[in-house]
């Protein structure tokens, strides 16, 4: 039996050195995202240094709302902050997005053979969140009000995502993205119908979107915090992604039959490494060794991470048949 094939969500960024180098250098962070040249090299940081079997494109989910016309700033200490939320102001320049298609062709030339270039965006319903709140926020009021209280004002702004991220995406894959990623942090927000109806539904439409244009390029969903409901979310892409709260045991029958499993590790025992950290994720191995996996984690690496786990667990993985 080969190993799984292992890559982490977040792999680039703030706990690696050569990143926060780079970024120290870069100017803003949205400017980092649309230099192709600087944004390819931070793509390529983790695959050079830990071997991973695939690279995911530096860039950030809310490249959409700036394509669509709201202003986007990160701000040191606090992340993101979004301009005023104007809905009919809103339209998609797939033009203010040609750095990113250009930073897939680099990375794409400069890959090894055999490494794969995944491309994402963020799902509409967490790409809204961020709109609606003007940024991150504790409890999320106003875009839960506005999707389970105005359904037909949320559903626009639902349809406008859904076709940006189709654009968006399709053309991650014309430029050599081989694997494509919709990652939805915030479906746990919603209670089940709403989950259906908000990350469920536009996965479904993205899903055909791109199988029309793009049939080979495999979609992987990632709806954390979707709970029981991650293996409806089978049957629309090929691959998906766990959170740390799924039980990788029930996940080998619940979504495995249907969907390649990607996950599931916390981030936190990547941070604390050692025994802990190489139980967790022998648990994981085998509890999905039957079937298709992508070992993962159930989250993004966070800053805290000891570059030194990663290597230290990229290892576990690529040993442990
Ligand atoms: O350099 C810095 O200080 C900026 C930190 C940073 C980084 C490294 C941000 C700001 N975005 C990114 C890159 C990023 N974001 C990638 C590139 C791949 C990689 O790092 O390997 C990806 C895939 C994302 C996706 C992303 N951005 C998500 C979905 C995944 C997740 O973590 O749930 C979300 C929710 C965002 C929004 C965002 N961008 C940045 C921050 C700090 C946040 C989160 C804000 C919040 O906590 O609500």
């Amino acid at each position: 039996m080969r190993p799984a094939p292992v890559w982490l969500m977040r792999q680039a960024g703030r706990y690696l050195p050569e990143y926060r180098k780079l970024r120290a250098s870069a100017g803003s962070f949205l400017d980092l995202c649309f230099s192709p040249g600087l944004a390819a090299e931070v793509t390529l940081q983790p695959v050079r240094r830990f071997g991973m079997d695939a690279a995911i494109l530096f860039s950030d989910i809310l490249t959409i709302p700036h394509a669509l016309g709201q202003e986007v700033r990160f701000v040191e200490g606090t992340g993101p902050v979004l301009g005023p939320f104007d809905p009919g102001a809103l339209q998609f320049a797939n033009g203010r997005l040609d750095p990113v298609y250009e930073t897939v062709r680099r990375v794409r030339k400069d890959l090894p053979d055999g490494v794969a270039l995944i491309g994402f965006a963020g799902a509409p319903w967490t790409v809204a969140a961020y709109m609606v709140e003007g940024g991150s926020s504790r409890d999320w009021l106003k875009v839960r009000r506005m999707a389970l209280g105005e359904p037909e004002r949320f559903a626009a702004l639902t349809d406008l995502l859904v076709e940006a991220t189709i654009d968006h995406l399709s053309a991650q894959a014309e430029a050599g993205a081989e694997a494509l990623q919709l990652f939805d942090s915030w479906a746990g927000l919603l209670p089940p119908a709403g989950i259906r109806r908000w990350c469920l539904e536009p996965a479904q439409r993205i899903a055909a979107g791109l199988a029309a244009r793009h049939p080979s390029v495999p979609l992987i969903l990632f709806p954390r915090g979707a709970g029981a409901l991650a293996p409806e979310f089978a049957g629309v892409g090929a691959c998906v992604g766990l959170d740390t709260t799924a039980d990788p045991v029930w996940a080998a029958g619940a979504v495995q039959g249907r969907a390649v499993v990607q996950g599931n590790l916390d981030p936190m025992l990547l941070v604390i490494g050692g025994d802990a950290m190489e139980r967790a994720a022998r648990e994981i191995l085998s509890a999905l060794r039957c079937g298709p996996h992508i070992f993962n984690l159930g989250h993004g690496v966070l800053p805290a991470t000891p570059p030194e786990h990663v290597a230290a667990l990229r290892r576990i993985v690529r040993e442990a048949v």
